[in-house]
């Protein structure tokens, strides 16, 4: 018999994980427990990794990504770069619910979600700030993500200076680090075998402003097939979206392989190209299997719930 309903969610976000499986083991959808387990860690702003007051940019501002996808006939929902809006996920999914697009971006998104009922409000809040603040004057404003021509951090502050200095040197910094992780991806097989996966993210600290990454974006920072099952990652995603790795784990899923099998052929892909990333993949099949695979981080935690387990158990995999 199939192993489901099921939620699987990266990293220890168990409050997320607990309201996904309420409402799962209640005869609820998957995409309804998709959207609700991300709301919670938007609330409680999990890690400061998700939802408002985390990450800010350049500028100092958080800005949310978010994606649902719905495996019974391959919708999506997504916002990028979502400014002054608190519930990315639930923004995502009336993209999904109301409207024949996929993905808003921007002060435009912000501008759907307002016509929707969304409230408008700041995402700064002290933490943001002074996070900010300590990268601007103690930090001299690194920029963490220029690579190649990069702007002279003692005349590139953020809005305080003009970008009016280019000087050549300097690799990449390292993007995701213990303290620059932590975006929730949740995958769910409900009662019914229907398949959704979503995510939802601040992205990382002091990215450029208007920088979009892998996870509101289908296949790669998740991807659900009610024929196969589906995906979500997780990491660094300016590296992560260009392998499009949950599509990739999908389809390796839908070839045979098992969820972690399917997992490490996505996690290695990338790892063949860049070998210092940081970033994990977990993978659900329809029947409630699951798996997932990781690189450049000591160990993974996910977060699984199904019929077999009367709390929601940790799992730990190492990388
Ligand atoms: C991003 N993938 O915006 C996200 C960050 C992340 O765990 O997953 N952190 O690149």
């Amino acid at each position: 018999d199939p192993n489901v309903p099921i939620i699987v969610t990266t990293w220890n976000f168990q409050n997320s994980t607990i309201k996904a499986w309420d409402i799962l083991s209640n005869g609820g959808s998957a995409l309804d427990a998709i959207e609700e387990g991300a709301t919670v860690c938007e609330v409680l702003q999990c890690n400061t990794a998700v939802g408002f007051g985390g990450r800010p940019d350049e500028n100092g501002e958080t800005t949310l990504d978010a994606l649902i996808m719905d495996g019974r006939n391959m919708n999506v929902g997504a916002v990028g770069a979502l400014r002054r809006v608190k519930s990315a996920m639930s923004v995502a999914r009336n993209i999904l619910e109301y409207t024949k697009h996929s993905f808003l971006v921007g002060d435009q998104a912000t501008e759907f979600a307002l016509k929707m009922g969304f409230k408008e409000e700041s995402l700064i809040t002290s933490y943001s700030t002074s996070l900010w603040a300590k990268w601007r004057d103690e930090d001299n404003c690194q920029p963490n993500f220029w690579t190649n021509v990069k702007p002279n951090p003692n005349e590139y502050c953020g809005p305080y200076n003009k970008l009016d200095t280019l000087v050549t040197g300097q690799k990449r910094n390292v993007l995701v680090d213990e303290f620059n992780h932590d975006t929730i991806g949740l995958v769910a097989v409900d009662r019914n075998g229907d398949v959704a996966a979503g995510t939802s993210t601040n992205g990382l600290n002091f990215k450029i402003p208007g920088r979009i990454g892998d996870s509101p974006i289908a296949g790669s920072g998740a991807y659900a097939d009610n024929t196969v099952g589906g995906a979500a990652a997780t990491g660094d995603g300016d590296v992560m979206l260009r392998f499009n790795p949950s599509f990739l784990t999908v389809e390796e899923m839908r070839r045979g392989a098992s969820p972690t099998t399917a997992a490490q052929t996505a996690i290695a892909r990338i790892a063949s190209y860049y070998p210092s990333f940081s970033g994990a993949v977990i993978a659900v099949t329809k029947d409630g299997e699951y798996g997932a695979a990781c690189h450049g981080l000591q160990t993974f935690p996910y977060v699984v719930q199904d019929i077999s387990r009367e709390t929601c158990e940790l799992i730990n995999i190492n990388c």
